[in-house]
């Protein structure tokens, strides 16, 4: 495959940033083949289309979060066996960083199970971001909502992502949370945005939501002042203890539409197939990269739940023709 900066021949879409709804429902809802094969061709023009980015994540604070997002098994108000911890030092997240590295991921992403963090503990983190980039990884964190200050501070660290996601739709988000508003998620991502850190930011499918919801979340996405640069999509993690444990499963049919209407509507994001693939069969995910997701979790654990095995993303990829993408 031609590399596309080399090939001007691909027609790229330009960007909008004013999507309708009814539109977004339309792409979603078009026939599967027509609305794949319309993903792949926008996917092409932006993307080699057999590179996946690798990203590896580390739970630099697990549990004893005070939010009640329904989904979560940090909240503290779930009892799902997970145990309060305090911060990781500074020296045990290099050292995983490194294993990261080894193991061929480029971005490596530091989560804690934080409403927001304190001014002590961004300085902290900050002095991990550092570390981590001296090792040639891209950074990104995810510790809750921001101050401007402390997005500045972290910015000065060497921070390259920051992921926030909005998780759903506006209407849908109060059967989901209620102890922080979807505008302080919008609010916190205009912070981050503001101190010229890329932003990260995506969603939860699986939870009960309708299909306009997810296409509403697509478009709060996509009508942001910037796309994200990676927009991920988690699968519901079903786990026991939360308000979410006897969800009914998704159709996987939905998160490739989910997928490729993603596509479609941030033609130059990365989309990130995140939390949820343990469940999900080979062809699902096979599907999922042919509708668009470019980007992936690898390593075996992903916050508190399990990720695929190496060996199963090894051959996966080899069998699909997949390559990691090289820092
Ligand atoms: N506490 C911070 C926050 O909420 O922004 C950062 C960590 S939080 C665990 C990051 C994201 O992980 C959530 O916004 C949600 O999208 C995703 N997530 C958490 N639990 C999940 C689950 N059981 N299944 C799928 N995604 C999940
Ligand atoms: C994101 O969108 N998914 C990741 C990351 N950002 C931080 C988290 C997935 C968590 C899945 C549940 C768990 O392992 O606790
Ligand atoms: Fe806390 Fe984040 Fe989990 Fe919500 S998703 S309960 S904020 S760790």
């Amino acid at each position: 495959m031609q590399k596309l900066a080399e090939n001007p021949s691909f027609d790229r879409p330009v960007p909008r940033y004013d999507w309708e709804l009814a539109e977004i429902i339309s792409l979603y809802q078009q026939p599967f083949n027509d609305l794949l094969h319309q993903a792949q061709s926008v996917h092409r023009a932006y993307f080699d289309p057999n590179e996946i980015q690798l990203s590896t994540l580390i739970n630099i604070k697990s549990g004893g979060c005070p939010e009640d997002c329904a989904y979560c098994p940090q909240s503290v108000r779930y009892h799902t066996g997970v145990e309060k911890e305090t911060l990781m030092s500074c020296e045990q997240v290099l050292e995983t960083a490194r294993q990261a590295k080894l193991s061929g991921a480029t971005r490596f992403c530091m989560g804690a199970a934080w409403r927001s963090p304190k001014d002590k503990d961004v300085d902290r983190v900050a002095d991990m971001i550092s570390g981590v980039k001296a090792l040639g990884l891209e950074t990104c964190a995810t510790l809750g909502m921001l101050e401007q200050a402390q997005a500045e501070r972290l910015k000065q660290a060497g921070l390259d992502y920051y992921n926030h996601n909005l998780d759903t739709s506006e209407a849908f988000y109060g059967e989901i949370i209620s102890t922080r508003t979807y505008q302080e998620r919008l609010d916190t991502l205009a912070r981050v945005r503001a101190a010229d850190i890329h932003v990260c930011c995506g969603g939860i499918v699986g939870m009960g939501e309708s299909v306009a919801d997810r296409a509403a979340l697509l478009q709060t996405l996509a009508c942001l002042p910037r796309h994200p640069g990676s927009v991920p999509i988690n699968l519901l993690v079903r786990v026991a203890g939360t308000p979410l444990a006897e969800q009914e499963e998704l159709d996987p049919i939905q998160l490739a539409r989910t997928i490729a209407t993603a596509r479609i509507l941030m033609p130059a994001a990365y989309v990130r197939l995140s939390a949820g693939r343990t469940s999900m069969s080979d062809m699902t995910q096979a599907m999922c990269f042919y509708a668009g997701a470019n980007s992936i979790f690898y390593g075996e654990k992903l916050l508190t739940t399990d990720n695929p095995q190496f060996s199963r993303d090894q051959s996966l990829f080899a069998r699909l023709g997949l390559r990691a993408q090289r820092s």
